[in-house]
């Protein structure tokens, strides 16, 4: 019987200790670095694909969105149970103009179903190689790829991704680096255990504060580029551990028909960039006139600032971890257990 004092304690800890998990995993990606560069896309595949179930698909959009900027390859992202049962929807015709295609699928567990399949399935129809992200050494999927990057530290107890996505999503920031040969930025990714604990440090009271507001019935996260995915994993979270009705947008895209929901029990998270910053900034003030409550997460002049002096595409991940304890303590202002979210498993196996 989980007392309320036990209730989310793994999903805390898990939270609070991503800086370190971070700085583990970069030492994996260091020892990893000839062979990740031994795949060189470039001259190899005409698209890399990413995959992954739930949060890992959260996080393929965002990695395909940001590799495709760093490469200039095309890189899309999709769902591994579109690419198992809708292959010739999602594939496209690559292979007739004699190109592979590079797959990335990733996956905290390495043993959901729809993800082995799809990755079974590729290989067995040559579609090209296959590269895996996971935390668990001894399961499947760390077994299939040309290279298997496998990240311990993201391990997790709860079922509620939270430091297993930031970890993964690290990995494919190194991978991004690495392939589009800017060994600058997967030298700088090192800064980033020391930036998140600031960043940690300064969401914490800020959750605290606004996470229990009872005045609060509907979430929007907004985000465009990659972190139009990362805007879909911390709507996810505000939905599997406080159970409250939430959802993301491409920040502009806003405008077009979802703000009619926005009243005075809203609050509205932009995950404002600074190539766009002048443009998403006036999406937030459009909402904040019609009377909803704004969260800003940014680089600079915001209630939550990274003032990291990383290039954008690294400081992405600093995005994570005010959601994730927003949706953290309200799901402890509302009795619920964040460690075991209303109706899930930790792995959907079919
Ligand atoms: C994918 C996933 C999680 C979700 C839940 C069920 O798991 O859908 O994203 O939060 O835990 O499984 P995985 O393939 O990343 O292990």
């Amino acid at each position: 019987m989980n007392t309320d004092t036990d209730k989310g304690k793994f999903t805390r800890q898990e939270i609070l200790s991503q800086p370190e998990a971070w700085a583990a995993a970069l030492e994996v990606l260091a020892a990893a670095r000839r062979s990740a560069l031994d795949l060189a896309p470039a001259r190899r595949y005409g698209q890399i694909l990413f995959t992954g179930c739930g949060s890992t698909y959260y996080l393929s959009l965002a990695a395909a969105a940001l590799t495709q900027e760093l490469t200039g390859l095309t890189c899309r992202a999709f769902p591994a149970s579109e690419l198992w049962l809708n292959p010739r929807a999602s594939y496209g015709q690559v292979e007739n103009l004699s190109y592979k295609t590079l797959l990335v699928a990733v996956s905290r567990s390495g043993e959901t179903t729809e993800t082995l399949r799809a990755c079974e399935a590729f290989l067995e129809a040559g579609r090209g190689d296959l590269v895996t992200l996971s935390c668990y050494a001894e399961m499947p999927l760390a077994k299939m790829g040309a290279l298997n990057l496998v990240l311990p530290s993201g391990q997790e107890q709860s079922v509620a991704q939270t430091r297993a996505f930031s970890t993964l999503y690290l990995g494919a920031l190194a991978l991004a680096a690495l392939w589009a040969g800017r060994a600058d930025l997967f030298d700088s990714l090192a800064r980033l255990p020391e930036a998140g604990r600031r960043v940690l440090a300064q969401a914490a009271p800020l959750a605290a504060d606004l996470g229990p507001d009872p005045s609060l019935d509907r979430f929007y996260w907004l985000g465009s580029g990659p972190r139009y995915g990362l805007a879909g994993e911390l709507s996810l979270k505000m939905k599997e551990m406080s159970l409250s009705h939430s959802e993301p947008f491409h920040f502009l895209e806003f405008r077009h028909g979802p703000k009619s929901m926005v009243t005075d029990s809203t609050l509205v998270v932009g995950l404002r960039s600074t190539v766009n910053g002048a443009h998403e900034a006036a999406v937030l003030a459009d909402m904040r006139a019609l009377g909803g409550r704004v969260l800003v997460l940014a680089e600079t002049e915001s209630e939550v600032r990274f003032e990291s002096g990383l290039d954008e595409a690294l400081s992405s991940i600093l995005y994570l971890p005010a959601g994730q304890l927003i949706a953290f303590e309200r799901a402890l202002a509302k009795g619920l257990n964040p460690d075991r979210p209303n109706h899930l498993d930790t792995v959907v196996r079919l």
